[in-house]
């Protein structure tokens, strides 16, 4: 039996911070209409898909922080997605901003989830690794407060069957770690699906700024290499409230060939067939983890300090 997947990497330009969900949602919908026309059974859309990235701005009213926030998924406004989704019969990844309500106390994630081509949600992910800083720092042209608005997930970085393989999902910082590629692919993943939103100038070490793309792509071509894995790394991208946030979105084969990207900063659909059995080109060969991998003479690498 075939493992090919036909997968769609949606793209999407900015959301301004007025723009109404129901206008991210109804660009949501064109680019999975365009994707089930050019065949895909998965379009992978980016992180935070559904407003502006509010991380950038310092907000002290929980209210008004909250207005970002999903209480329900699918919810009023998003339902139209799921709809469209079953009717098309094309499954697809959402990053969100998750709140929920746990023992009357009001939890917050950056939260991702597979929808299957039924509409049904098959798995949910919350980022485990949460950039920038918990405190407003006016010496940046603009904040970065993952860690104030968020938790850190506890969730793993299990897989889920789709379409005769197993994927896994990350999103935006965790793309740059190894050990979510490695964690994932000991898990049984044959695909890492993510969303990002990177701003192009990073004000701690602003002398990086002009390698933010080749980084990106650094970190998702070899996590896919170094684990025969394939990967999807999908962008908000363009001018955004006045910060620029990469593009360059792309489909990496097992091999860490880029073999689809995104040419555009803008809403823009790349897509790719993708074979899971490509995978094992590397799992058998130079990647066999049975025959190669020596777990034993890496034990700090889950240790929580170093010695
Ligand atoms: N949304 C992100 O996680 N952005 C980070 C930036 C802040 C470095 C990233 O890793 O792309």
């Amino acid at each position: 039996m075939s493992r090919i997947i036909a997968v769609g990497a949606a793209q999407m330009g900015p959301i301004a911070r007025d723009e109404p969900r129901f206008s991210a949602v109804s660009r949501l919908i064109k680019l999975m209409e365009q994707a089930k026309d050019e065949g895909c059974d998965l379009v992978v859309f980016p992180e935070l898909t559904l407003t502006t990235f509010f991380p950038r701005w310092y907000l002290d009213d929980q209210a008004e922080i909250d207005t970002f926030f999903e209480t329900e998924m699918p919810g009023p406004h998003t339902q139209p997605l799921f709809d469209r989704a079953r009717e098309l019969g094309i499954g697809f990844y959402l990053g969100y901003a998750e709140k929920t309500e746990e023992s009357g106390r009001g939890r917050r994630f950056n939260t991702s989830i597979l929808v299957n081509e039924h509409g049904q949600i098959v798995g949910r992910y919350r980022k485990v690794h949460l950039p920038g800083h918990y405190e407003n720092e006016p010496w940046r042209p603009f904040q970065h407060l993952e860690k104030r608005y968020f938790e850190p997930g506890e969730t793993f970085f299990e897989p889920v069957d789709l379409h005769g393989g197993k994927i896994s999902m990350a999103i935006c910082n965790d793309r740059r770690w190894p050990e979510v590629y490695r964690e994932a692919t000991l898990r049984g993943a044959e695909m890492l699906v993510l969303g990002y939103n990177t701003p192009v100038h990073y004000p701690p070490a602003p002398q990086h700024d002009h390698l933010q793309d080749f980084h990106s792509h650094l970190s998702m071509q070899a996590g896919a290499y170094q684990n025969g894995m394939w990967v999807v790394g999908v962008a908000k991208a363009g001018r955004e409230e006045g910060c620029d946030l990469i593009g360059r979105s792309c489909i990496i084969a097992p091999t860490g060939e880029i073999v689809a990207e995104c040419k555009t900063l803008g809403d823009e659909l790349i897509t790719c067939n993708c074979d899971f059995d490509q995978c094992s080109e590397l799992r058998n060969n130079v990647f066999n983890f049975e025959l190669h991998r020596r777990p034993e003479m890496y034990p700090l690498l889950s240790a929580t300090k170093s010695p």
